[in-house]
């Protein structure tokens, strides 16, 4: 049994947090994460408050365990749905793709515990100021939009910048994955792609069907030319864009392009037109499972290994 500080702070069994994937982490994935054991997330995305609000209370029917709400704080959205979960009064927030700094007294008011996603030394040791209650260090393995570091060199530099809960997360889908974070300091991991696969997950099947396939160099960085680095699967429309990124495409015509790709991706399965987020792990998933059995699947693997690493040592 792997029971960390964060199980004992987080109210949960096992050390593991879903991602806050947007399109895709619903209340209905993330009850049943949290019914597994873990840290369910809703992903409030591009989203309106009222639809994650809609989600939270779905949520709640589904679990009387604990989750939480991921905010992205590049959307139009952010500061509204910031409001809504203090009113909800929602376990955990965290957070991605900004720095919510502005937001961390409102949701410390109400009781929330607050686990950014930092991508730097300095955000870890502003938030840490701030009050948050954990970080998430999240490497550039990961799907989404990306930070600069690996996972295997930001885990060690956040754990040193911080006394705080780390959790790690960028390219971790199984058990080997998850005993390497905690070798690097972290009390916690965070996956994302993993649970694209897992029963619980709505994503349209040919997307599910595409992780499952995907090998070792099926993932690439696009979006970095106008600042937002994004790792996808390679598709048409991955390829697409980057010849757009570095042929003549204007920036109104690439964001004219990646305007509701999630959304094509994840509800039609549109490969020409649709952006299917996914990390490297993509290649290490191989199978559909409910979510529950992923949450214990990779903390029942990780143990051995970590009970094991002194067969090393003379
Ligand atoms: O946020 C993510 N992953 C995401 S957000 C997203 S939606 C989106 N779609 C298209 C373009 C951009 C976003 C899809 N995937 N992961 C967490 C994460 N946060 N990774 C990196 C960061 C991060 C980056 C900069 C956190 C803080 C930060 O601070 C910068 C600052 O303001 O100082």
């Amino acid at each position: 049994m792997i029971d960390t500080v964060l199980c004992r702070m987080l109210g949960i069994r096992y050390p593991v947090l879903q991602g806050g994937m947007a399109w895709i982490a619903d209340g209905k994935l993330a009850a049943a994460v949290s019914n597994g054991g873990g840290l369910g997330i809703i992903a409030a995305g591009n989203a309106p408050a009222e639809t994650v609000q809609a989600q939270i209370r779905l949520a709640r029917t589904l679990t009387d365990r604990p989750f939480g709400v991921n905010i992205m704080l590049m959307s139009p959205f952010a500061a509204e749905v910031a409001e809504m979960v203090c009113a909800e009064k929602v376990a955990v927030v965290t957070t991605g793709a900004g720095n919510p700094s502005k937001f961390m007294e409102q949701w410390k008011n109400a009781g929330i515990q607050v686990i950014p996603v930092v991508a730097s030394v300095a955000m870890a040791k502003l938030m840490t100021r701030l009050g948050a209650s954990a970080v998430i260090a999240e490497g550039g393995e990961s799907g989404g939009h990306v930070g600069e570091l690996t996972t295997m060199v930001l885990v060690p530099l956040i754990c040193d910048a911080t006394d705080l809960p780390v959790i790690a997360a960028g390219g971790i889908a199984d058990g080997r994955g998850a005993a390497a974070a905690f070798m690097l300091g972290a009390c916690g991991v965070q996956m994302g792609t993993r649970f694209l696969s897992a029963e619980e997950c709505s994503i349209h099947p040919v997307y599910r069907e595409k992780i499952l396939k995907a090998r070792d160099l099926c993932t690439m960085v696009t979006g970095k030319r106008l600042g937002h680095p994004v790792r996808s699967l390679r598709t048409t429309f991955s390829r697409n864009y980057q010849k757009g990124e570095f042929g003549g495409a204007s920036d109104a015509e690439l964001d004219a392009m990646a305007a509701g790709a999630l959304r094509r991706a994840v509800a039609d399965g549109d490969t020409e037109n649709g952006c299917f987020l996914a990390g490297q792990a993509a290649a290490l998933v191989s199978r559909t499972q409910p979510a529950a059995e992923i949450v214990r699947q990779v903390m029942d693997e990780a143990e051995p290994l970590l009970k094991g690493a002194a067969k090393w040592v003379k």
